[in-house]
């Protein structure tokens, strides 16, 4: 065995020349991937005793990617493109052996073989998209010549790769491997010795292209269905671009193209926002003052306390990866409720076709409904998820705490209230914390994961991997009013209030923050969620807008009108009477209103809320400012694109971000602008958050 680079091995068994990478974590092409598989083709072509060339990994996967972190500090020769040709041209076959994941420059590297052969449990992608990039070595040019144009645009618009057997299908693996893959690999090719034959590249290869020749409108019908979700996003419609110039363009005019649009890409901001966001959401997985050693405390069946739509959406995600639960609710009726919600939910997936009716019963048998706290007492970890009333939370940790055997987790739903009050009411803090799910829990990524002040690290570290179970990204965050997420968007929906005093419209303003790329605006969000949250009939006093629409049983989308009225496809129209209690609240407050720019709009909404992410900082409640972007990104909308509240902070710059903060200061006269001084100190530093 000869070591070509410390990442690459050079071994000849059997006639065929095997080049075994090893690059953990990932096997990305790092500079020393790159040059060996260099050095290793040409050494296999020199070499009489190698009739072809097997690529292999070691580790759990093949080649993931480009080597990311190195997409900051310049090429470092050779480029891939480079490494990619000489594969290409080879007069001696070579057999791609995947595991794991082929993805990006990693499944580029594979259609730069002759072959493909893969274990069963392989995926195979073109995940640039998520990066803000389009693969950029031959990818967009060679896999529509394999999958086909409109598989391809699927695949490279949606980043999702495809397993082992669609890949067999489609054509993009030639064989799957039972056994070991890399004698299979080298069986493969010894067949393919043996057959003899010319070599075919992919790129001489157009026949699946012929069907998008004939019908070029499939592409503005592809762009119609993804407008709603790429909204926004650069990167979707470059990648459909570089399609369109494989079916148009002669493979090295396609090549010249891809460049182009993949240059242009990674040069401006939305990559780097993304790029930055793939490593926000590693890190947001890191504490560091818990080990990666400390012990876990296993999790074999979880308890839910309340069945609305908040506790049956986070019943979902537990039995969604087979794990038991049982639901306790005070009342029959509300169990029953609930668990119909969770049911017809099911069935509603398995009318779409993404599970099966055999899924929904599977899922269904694992949840126990209860109206006894008893119940839980079996249980590893019991989450309460009731109203939001610190009196009824003590309550029920009261009760728990006599009720749950030694060691179980108790956590709350809570999106505000005080974890270390609650936890003080039991005889167990330090197995107390916040699993704060944001709605609907069955679908949002995040997982506010609230540390009180003696929570154990046993514990933290139990729900920080508990979280990647049930396929969440947590955050480890500090107790404050409203934690991370919420207190950040209660400055921003105080703006939101007084811009619509001042004269801006409810529905103007939510097209600001739509136009910025939030899924909705901060009137649309109050309306989905219910206006009468903390809301009382007997006690209300009409003291604000909100209040006046609740009394007016405009509590929302559920009661077809709140700040905004509703049809019967709850398609939203501005409320003409919501535009003059507004009129009327700014009279009584003696302000004046005015004509405001969508400029002011935007700062006024987005500017505190930076702000507010900095005083988060200066108290340890968030540990790093990354954190903070993926709680917005995965919890509430914020565009990836645009990195997170703070990445974006910085690209607008800090000592601008002050100005403005001062600025707004000095013409409201409110100390509400006041900029924090972890911010101000930093600014004049030339920092930048992180
Ligand atoms: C590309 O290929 C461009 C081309 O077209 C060429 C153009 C010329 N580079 O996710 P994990 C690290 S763009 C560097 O927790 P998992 C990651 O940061 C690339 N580092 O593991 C983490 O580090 P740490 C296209 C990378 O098992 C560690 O590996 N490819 C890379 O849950 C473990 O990662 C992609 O976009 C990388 N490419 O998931 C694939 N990938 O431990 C990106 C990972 O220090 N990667 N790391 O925090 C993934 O999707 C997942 O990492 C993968 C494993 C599914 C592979």
């Amino acid at each position: 065995m000869v070591q070509l680079t410390s990442m690459v091995d050079y071994e000849v068994e059997d006639g065929v020349a095997v080049l075994t990478l090893d690059n953990p974590p990932v096997n990305a092409l790092s500079q020393g991937v790159r040059q060996g598989l260099k050095e290793g083709v040409a050494r296999a072509l020199a070499d009489d005793t190698a009739r072809a060339i097997v690529i292999h990994c070691k580790g759990g996967t093949f080649i993931a990617g480009a080597d990311i972190t190195e997409f900051s500090s310049g090429l470092v020769e050779p480029g891939l493109h480079e490494v990619l040709d000489a594969m290409d041209n080879s007069a001696k076959p070579i057999v791609a052996a995947i595991h794991g994941t082929a993805l990006g420059g990693g499944l580029e590297t594979a259609l730069s073989c002759h072959f493909r052969v893969a274990v069963a449990s392989a995926r195979l992608g073109l995940p640039e998209v998520n990066l803000g990039l389009l693969p950029g070595a031959g990818g967009t040019q060679r896999l529509p010549r394999v999958v086909g144009v409109e598989k391809a645009l699927q695949m490279m618009t949606s980043g999702v790769p495809i397993g082992a057997a669609e890949a067999l299908d489609t054509g993009l693996v030639d064989r799957i491997v039972e056994g070991d893959l890399r004698e299979g690999a080298i069986a493969f090719a010894h067949e393919k010795i043996d057959q003899g034959g010319k070599l075919t590249r992919i790129r001489d290869r157009d026949d699946k292209l012929q069907e998008a020749r004939d019908h070029p409108e499939l592409f503005d019908r592809f762009r119609q269905s993804i407008a709603r979700k790429t909204r926004g996003f650069l990167a979707p419609e470059y990648n459909i671009r570089c399609i369109e110039a494989a079916v148009t363009q002669p493979f090295d005019e396609g090549m010249k193209t891809e460049s182009k649009l993949f240059m242009e890409l990674m040069s401006g901001p939305q990559a780097a926002a993304q790029q930055y966001f793939f490593f926000a959401e590693r890190q947001a997985g890191k504490v560091p003052d818990v080990p990666r050693d400390t012990a876990e405390i296993p999790i074999a069946k979880v308890g839910v306390i309340g069945s609305g739509t908040m506790g049956g959406g986070i019943a979902m995600n537990m039995v969604n990866v087979g794990i038991p639960v049982t639901i306790v609710e005070v009342k029959q009726e509300a169990l029953e409720r609930g668990l119909g919600v969770i049911r017809k939910n099911y069935e509603n997936t398995a009318r779409k076709g993404r599970i099966s009716d055999a899924d929904v019963t599977g899922r269904m048998d694992l949840i126990t409904g209860s109206l006894d706290l008893t119940d839980l007492a079996d249980c590893d970890l019991i989450i309460e998820a009731v109203f939001e009333d610190m009196a009824v939370k003590k309550d029920i940790f009261t009760r728990l705490d006599a009720i749950a055997k030694p060691g179980a987790i108790l956590a709350s739903n809570t999106s505000a209230l005080d974890i270390n009050e609650i936890a003080g009411v039991t005889g167990r803090p330090e197995s107390v914390i916040g699993l704060h799910f944001f709605s609907p829990a069955n679908v949002m990524k995040l997982l506010e994961v609230v540390r009180g002040d003696k929570t154990s690290k046993e514990v933290i570290k139990t729900c920080m991997s508990f979280a990647k179970r049930i396929r969440k990204v947590a955050v480890l965050v500090g107790v404050c009013h409203g934690f991370v997420g919420n207190r950040m968007l209660f400055v921003r929906q105080f703006q939101a209030e007084q811009l619509a005093l001042e004269g801006a419209p409810p529905h103007r303003i939510d097209k600001v923050l739509y136009d910025f790329g939030f899924p909705m605006g901060a009137f649309q969000m109050s309306d989905l969620a219910g206006l009468d949250i903390g809301w009382n009939a007997k006690t209300s006093k009409g003291a604000n807008v909100r209040e006046r629409l609740c009394e007016m049983d405009r509590r929302g989308q559920k009661t077809g009108a709140g700040f905004y009225d509703y049809d019967e496809n709850r398609t939203p129209s501005p409320a003409p009477i919501v535009q003059e209690l507004y009129a009327e609240f700014a009279a009584k407050a003696g302000i004046t209103q005015r004509e405001i720019s969508d400029e002011e709009i935007l700062e006024r909404c987005i500017l505190p809320m930076i702000n507010e992410g900095a005083r988060i900082l200066e108290e340890g409640i968030a540990i790093r400012a990354s954190d903070i972007d993926v709680v917005y990104v995965y919890g509430y909308g914020w565009p990836v694109y645009r990195g997170g509240p703070m990445h974006y902070a910085n690209s607008l710059g800090l000592d601008k971000v002050v100005e403005k903060l001062r600025a707004y200061q000095r013409s409201s006269g409110s100390d509400f602008w006041q900029p924090c001084k972890y911010l101000v100190d930093l600014a004049g530093k030339g920092g930048r958050f992180g």
